[in-house]
């Protein structure tokens, strides 16, 4: 789905027409391809990667994404593929081998929706990538990419995410933006991240990654507690300073809840509830342990087959949680559980933090990664006109107040700059870190009245300017207080626009 030109911000064209000058320059070379690609990715939708070390639950979070369990999840071939999923108006794939043209693949899907692609003749390690084209909703403004697990046992594996994330051919790291999966904090973790980040204009820059404290449900073993202490558990984690410099924030999801409750069927419900209507101590025994659940003894009318299949879609967690919100009369059918059980997933949470964090940020991620191309494509294949080509790159990249606010987003969370602790948090808020609305800028309340935010937006703009000239503030302080002074002029041409509206 492309966005209309008038929609689009005045970075975002100007970057367009350079790009387009640039492919004008390289005309007549095989270069010139490259840059009618990064054309067409402005136009794209956002892509976003989900990566992540081995069995991180990747596959199972995109499914929870797209509202269709579509990835596989098992330990096939295909989960060693690095594998696109696009909007498109039918249900087709494609693969495409190494230094190969992309051709159509038939498809099968399984019992539980995965599809089960037919490589034919070709071995996972000669497959470039696959893409999937889905007709659904979700897929239209965001492009998801499931990387093979990072840090597995075949390094093969291991080096084919990382060639992807942080790709240096000749084209652009190939994704716009990046949900980083973690479990526990791990040094792999960190220095994949690390890794990744070097490729970015501001290095390390948090601005287009954000990580997921995934397999939630699983802390505390399960308890019904567990999404409460996996919250406390990524807030800790959020305010690392490792990870604060490497990604905008964590946010904890337990991805086969929410895979579950996106197409929880009637005969699960049905099951459940033949368990909530167990006698309370054999109930209590069989959902002690995830084996238990499966081979105890019980008089629960329920298979150890049926309650094998219970478990793996909800986890011993999702079992627990859907049981308990039946004995408490939260939910009395199948779509009002399947509605709470993703309620509790904290799908939701990082859906909200993809939109203000991603798509909120469309256009300027975009714009990177396209001045991140012709960049890379200047500095490694030269043309006459390169000199000025480059000189419009660094042009538009020092002028741009967006790029700007990124770069000073960064320095805060490195550390650079010494704005006083109260006065950080507020920082952080105004360059969009915690989502681009004018409401979530200024720090209100998303229902705040206009003479709210306009009280908010003139103490702000007042309190950077003095900031920006008060003769005791350090260079950097002043400099950093004149791009806030740009941010509030910006946010207040936005809410005159908004009030004409
Ligand atoms: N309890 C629980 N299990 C999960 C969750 N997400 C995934 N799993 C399980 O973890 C295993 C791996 O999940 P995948 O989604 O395939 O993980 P992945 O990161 O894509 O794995 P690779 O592609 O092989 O690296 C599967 O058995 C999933 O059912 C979750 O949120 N909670
Ligand atoms: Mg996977």
């Amino acid at each position: 789905m492309s966005v209309p030109a008038t929609e689009r911000s005045h970075l975002l064209q100007q970057v367009l027409a350079l790009v387009i000058d640039a492919s004008a320059a390289y005309q007549g070379t095989p270069h010139a391809r490259v840059l009618d690609e990064v054309v067409g990715r402005i136009h794209e939708p956002l892509r976003v990667a989900i990566a992540g070390k081995v069995k991180a639950g990747k596959s199972t979070l995109l499914n929870a994404l797209v509202g269709d369990e579509v990835a596989p999840t098992d330990a096939g071939e295909c989960t060693r593929i690095v594998t696109w999923y696009r909007h498109g108006i039918a249900s087709r794939v494609w693969l495409t081998p190494r230094g190969g043209v992309p051709g159509q693949v038939p498809f099968t899907r399984s019992g539980s929706g995965a599809l089960d692609v037919q490589l034919g003749t070709w071995q996972a390690d000669q497959v470039e990538n696959l893409t999937v084209e889905w007709p659904v909703p979700p897929l239209a403004t965001m492009t998801l990419i499931d990387t093979p697990g990072i840090g597995s046992l075949s390094t093969d594996v291991s080096a084919t995410s990382l060639a992807f994330l942080t790709s240096d051919d000749e084209q652009t790291t190939p994704s716009d933006a990046v949900v980083y999966l973690l479990r526990h904090l791990h040094a792999t973790d960190v220095s994949f991240l690390h890794a990744f980040h070097e490729e970015e204009y501001a290095q390390p820059s948090p601005v287009n990654c954000v990580a997921v404290l995934s397999r939630a449900d699983e802390v505390s073993v399960g308890r019904l507690e567990a999404m409460t202490s996996a919250k406390r558990i990524a807030d800790r984690y959020a305010s690392d300073p490792r990870l604060h410099r490497l990604v905008q924030t964590v946010v904890p999801v337990a991805g086969l809840l929410a895979q579950a409750g996106t197409n929880l069927q009637e005969l699960e419900f049905r099951r459940l509830r033949l368990i909530a209507a167990g006698e309370q101590a054999d109930r209590d025994r069989l959902m002690l342990s995830a084996d238990r659940f499966v081979i105890g003894a019980t008089q629960i009318p329920l298979a150890p087959n049926e309650r094998r299949l219970l478990i793996e879609r909800l986890g011993l967690f999702g079992i627990r949680l859907a049981v308990d919100l039946l004995l408490r009369g939260e939910a009395q059918t199948a779509s009002q559980l399947a509605a709470k059980l993703v309620e509790h997933s904290g799908i939701g949470e990082l859906r909200a933090v993809l939109l203000s964090q991603f798509s909120d940020r469309r256009d300027t991620l975009k714009a990177r990664s396209a001045l991140l191309a012709v960049q890379r494509l200047l500095a490694t294949v030269p043309v006459p006109r390169s000199g000025e080509l480059e000189a419009r790159v660094e042009q538009i990249r020092s002028g741009a107040h967006e790029f700007a606010e990124l770069r000073l987003l960064n320095a805060l969370r490195m550390g650079e700059v010494d704005f006083r602790v109260d006065e950080a948090a507020q920082v952080e808020r105004l360059l969009g870190g915690h989502g681009g609305s004018l409401r979530s800028r200024l720090g209100v309340d998303a229902e705040a009245d206009e003479d709210e935010v306009r009280k908010a937006l003139f103490g702000a703009l007042g309190h950077w300017r003095q900031r920006a000239e008060n003769p005791v503030s350090s260079l950097a302080t002043s400099a950093a207080s004149r791009v806030l002074v740009r941010t509030c002029e910006g946010l207040y041409a936005t809410m005159v626009a908004q009030s004409q509206r």
